[in-house]
């Protein structure tokens, strides 16, 4: 990974994977783009951004071939409530987005190295619930989860067919501080945190008793560059890897704010959509084949992330 082009680059994952690998590459060897441009944003302020829409594929050869990249690293997609909600945009935006981009892959070289998210989505309710194995059945029940499916595959097929240095992980839901998420099943443990800094209360839709698996933000971040640098010997698999770093129920959030907040109330609302896709997902995946073949090892559990989410967000509304 020398120099990458990074789409999506506003979101959730991709505005702290920016500043790291400006700080990992230098600045120059970052380029950052996103659909629309947002100012003030450190992304676009602080380094090489460009607008780019990735279902355009002329755009996107351009852009790849002006920066001389030899990484791509392909965030631009619509999370699984959104997607639910929109199904033929989702479809378009998240397979013609990443069909375009590991085309642009090969185009500019055979071994350019890529990195595409999955997520813990591509499992349906045919999987083990409990510590899903990492090769087991796979039978989405939602749009986002048939495109994560759908893309692992094509990620396969490009490395296969064409040599491109396809990697991949299976992300569960991600909290962090710094760009919220959006249109996600996952987000609610997020937004916990907000309004229990705001409200001291937090009206969950999602139902207690619905276990995901969840990761801090500093722990994926670290997986994408851990994986982006591994020795391509030692990886049995590619696309893509399950990893999680714990499995909460939204009461076990709620008692780990409580430790921090005694009078937080936890009250329920549940949104039916969300709700039957958090009921499709596992309870928990088995991360095992990443610790072994890339040394994948999160340091954050809830605990450790809720005092860490508070902190942050509490200087953040200072
Ligand atoms: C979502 O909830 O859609 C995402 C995911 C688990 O992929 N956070």
């Amino acid at each position: 990974m020398k120099k990458v082009l990074i789409t999506g680059a506003l979101g959730q994952i991709g505005s702290e994977l920016t500043e790291r690998l400006r700080k990992d590459l230098g600045v120059k060897n970052v380029i950052s783009t996103d659909i629309r441009t947002v100012e003030g944003s450190p992304v676009v302020e602080n380094g090489q951004f460009e607008e780019l829409d990735v279902t355009n594929y002329e755009n996107f050869l351009d852009m790849a071939k002006r920066y001389e990249v030899d990484t791509i690293i392909h965030l631009a997609a619509l999370l699984s409530a959104t997607a639910e909600k929109r199904p033929a945009f989702a479809w378009n935006l998240n397979m013609t987005g990443l069909m375009n981009a590991l085309e642009v892959a090969r185009e500019i070289g055979p071994e350019t190295k890529f990195f595409a998210p999955s997520s813990i989505a591509a499992y349906g309710p045919d999987a083990e619930p409990d510590n899903t194995p990492q090769d087991t059945v796979m039978h989405p029940t939602t749009m986002y989860g048939v495109t994560k499916v759908a893309g692992e595959l094509l990620e396969n097929y490009y490395h296969e067919k064409y040599g491109v240095d396809t990697r991949s992980v299976r992300f569960p839901g991600l909290i962090s501080y710094k760009v919220e998420p959006g249109g996600g099943t996952t987000d609610y443990a997020v937004d916990i945190y907000y309004e229990a800094l705001k409200n001291k209360s937090y009206t969950s839709f999602i139902d207690k008793g619905t276990y995901m698996d969840m990761m801090y933000m500093d722990d994926a971040i670290e997986g994408i560059v851990k994986l982006m640098n591994a020795d391509a010997s030692r990886l049995e698999h590619r696309n893509s890897f399950n990893i999680t770093a714990m499995a909460f129920e939204p009461e076990q959030i709620a008692a780990s704010i409580k430790r921090r907040i005694p009078d937080f109330e936890m009250k329920y609302d549940v949104d039916p959509v969300r709700q039957g896709i958090a009921n499709s997902w596992p309870n928990s995946i088995d991360d095992s084949d990443a610790r072994k073949e890339w040394d994948f090892n999160p340091h954050f559990d809830l605990d450790k992330m809720t005092d860490e989410m508070l902190e942050r967000l509490s200087e953040k509304f200072e």
